[in-house]
């Protein structure tokens, strides 16, 4: 059972990545009891960042490289073997990649090719990032199944828990992660772990969500999860990928710096609002972010 956190990436005002606040982001995160670290994510604004900036973020946590599955998705394979084959140098737990995405009515064949091509690539397991309703393609178990590929993990961003435990029945194997912070405590009790971005703001309340499962009190865990659901929605309201900058700076106590557009940072006045809706929310209930 594994909290993972999708580590936000945090940017200067010119737009670089602030390697500093990076490093002291995942050293304060696994202090705190985050098991791994998902490099280059969406909450990490993969998408957005360039190979060579894939490369800086690995190299900045090269130290706690075990802790990372460094994700190398691009929409030039030639890029993404060329991470692959750089990460060869570091002893990272996995690599992972979501699919290719963008271009309509890709034939299932050159999906599952991308996936191969990496597959024969790496010297390390590899990893598949599901997440249909931002790629447009649904990774399932069934396709992967249909052309006989088997990968070491799946992170699979859906709502449908049962779409994710098919990868557990399919592929015993597999390691299986849920991507959504609103079934977390789901995800914990049935598969691998969870991989939540809302970890990087309340990594105390994830942590203490495992516990409470290994110790069977489901009551307590769930008290978690509503949390953490609460948080997300007040967050959505205000673009989550942005609003994570402040919730994380406000509930850790030290900078992670800024997004960069066209994910925007918030407003003064939104920053203003949302912080004082989540620390009434979070005073109400007592608990440690
Ligand atoms: C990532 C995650 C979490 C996301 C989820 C999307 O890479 O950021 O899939 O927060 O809203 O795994």
């Amino acid at each position: 059972m594994e909290v993972v956190v999708p580590i936000l990436t945090p940017f200067n005002p010119d737009g670089t990545i602030n390697r500093e606040a990076l490093k002291t982001h995942a050293t304060n995160l696994l202090e705190k009891g985050i098991d791994l670290i998902f490099l280059n994510g969406t909450t990490g604004l993969g998408p957005a960042l360039s190979k060579e900036e894939k490369k800086e973020t690995l190299r900045t946590l090269s130290d706690v490289a075990d802790r990372v599955i460094f994700q190398v998705g691009e929409l030039n394979l030639n890029n993404v073997l060329e991470l692959v084959k750089f990460s060869s140098d570091y002893g990272v737990r996995a690599i992972a990649s979501y699919s290719p995405y963008y271009f309509p009515r890709l034939p299932e064949k050159w999906l599952i090719k991308y996936f191969q091509t990496i597959a024969s690539h790496s010297s390390h397991p590899v990893y598949l990032y599901n997440y249909p309703l931002a790629t447009g393609y649904d990774i399932s178990a069934e396709l992967l199944s249909k052309f006989g590929l088997e990968l070491a993990g799946v992170k699979d961003t859906n709502q449908d828990l049962a779409h994710s435990m098919k990868f557990k029945t399919t592929f015993p194997k597999m390691k299986v992660y849920n991507g959504s912070d609103t079934l977390a405590f789901y995800s914990l009790l049935s598969l691998d772990g969870t991989v939540a971005s809302m970890s990087n703001c309340l990594p105390t309340v994830f942590v203490e969500m495992k516990r409470a499962i290994s110790q069977g009190d489901v009551k307590k865990a769930l008290v978690h999860q509503r949390l953490i659901t609460s948080i997300v929605e007040l967050a959505r309201k205000y673009g989550q990928l942005g609003a994570l900058y402040v919730l994380t700076e406000m509930t850790q106590g030290y900078s992670v710096g800024r997004p960069r557009p066209p994910i925007f940072p918030l407003e003064e006045g939104e920053e203003r609002e949302l912080k004082k809706e989540v620390e009434n929310f979070i005073k109400g209930l007592g608990v440690k972010a």
